[in-house]
């Protein structure tokens, strides 16, 4: 079934994450804000309950808006190039929240967990039996990834929205990217994109001792 025309679909949001990487392995901020604001449009489409998950998505992306367009935005190009900017200036916050509370350091570091657990769930959707729970994946995924950051209520709050997901092939056809088979095909391509950008973060927070920022 193909999508009605100018329905959002799921495909933007994974080749956005597509384009963030360079032939450097450098990744590119305005791609993957683009990937970020096409995925809150997806989360909000689910339905109200998921508003208050996309909420925080939103104030972050808002946060990294402001460095990619204001002044020292040559600086905020890529990840690489922030990281080095606002640690070489000593704008990140290492030990506890003070004088720079909303670096573009931590503020990635919280998108870039989220990007985790989306990276699982749709892989655990992907592979999933055409009956299986997508409930079950979304709460799996959460509890192997974002949740272990998060505090008790707000788990509590996550998992019981997870409860208002449709089924499998509903979630696949409100993806928009055509039939069951062909959203998981979409998704067997897109991943590996996913799994690239998230890797290559990894490895640089690793580097810079930046995955714990408060
Ligand atoms: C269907 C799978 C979808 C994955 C999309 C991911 C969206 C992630 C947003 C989760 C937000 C839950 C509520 C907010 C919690 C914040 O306290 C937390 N933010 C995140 C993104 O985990 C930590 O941010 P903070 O409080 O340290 O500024």
């Amino acid at each position: 079934m193909a999508a009605a025309p100018g329905a959002f679909s799921l495909r933007e949001v994974l080749a956005a994450f597509q384009a963030c990487v360079t032939e450097q392995r450098e990744v590119l901020l305005g791609p993957y804000l683009q990937g970020w604001r096409g995925l809150v449009r997806f989360l909000n489409g689910l339905g109200a309950i998921f508003s208050f998950i996309s909420k925080d998505a939103v104030t972050k992306i808002q946060i990294m808006e402001s460095y990619c367009g204001g002044e020292q935005q040559e600086e905020y190009h890529t990840l690489q190039s922030m990281v080095s900017y606002e640690l070489s200036r000593g704008l990140v916050d290492l030990q506890r929240r003070s004088s720079h509370p909303d670096s573009g350091c931590r503020t990635i570091l919280r998108l870039h967990r989220a990007l985790r657990w989306l990276q699982l769930f749709l892989e655990g959707l992907r592979t999933a039996q055409q009956d299986a729970s997508t409930s079950a994946i979304c709460t799996d995924s959460y509890n192997a990834s974002l949740a272990a950051y998060h505090p008790w209520v707000v788990r509590k709050a996550a998992v019981v929205a997870f409860c208002a997901l449709p089924s499998r092939n509903a979630f696949l056809e409100v993806m928009n990217v055509g039939g069951p088979e062909e959203a998981v095909e979409m998704l067997g391509n897109a991943l590996p994109h996913i799994r690239d950008v998230y890797g290559i973060t990894q490895e640089l927070y690793e580097q810079h001792h930046l995955l714990n920022l408060p």
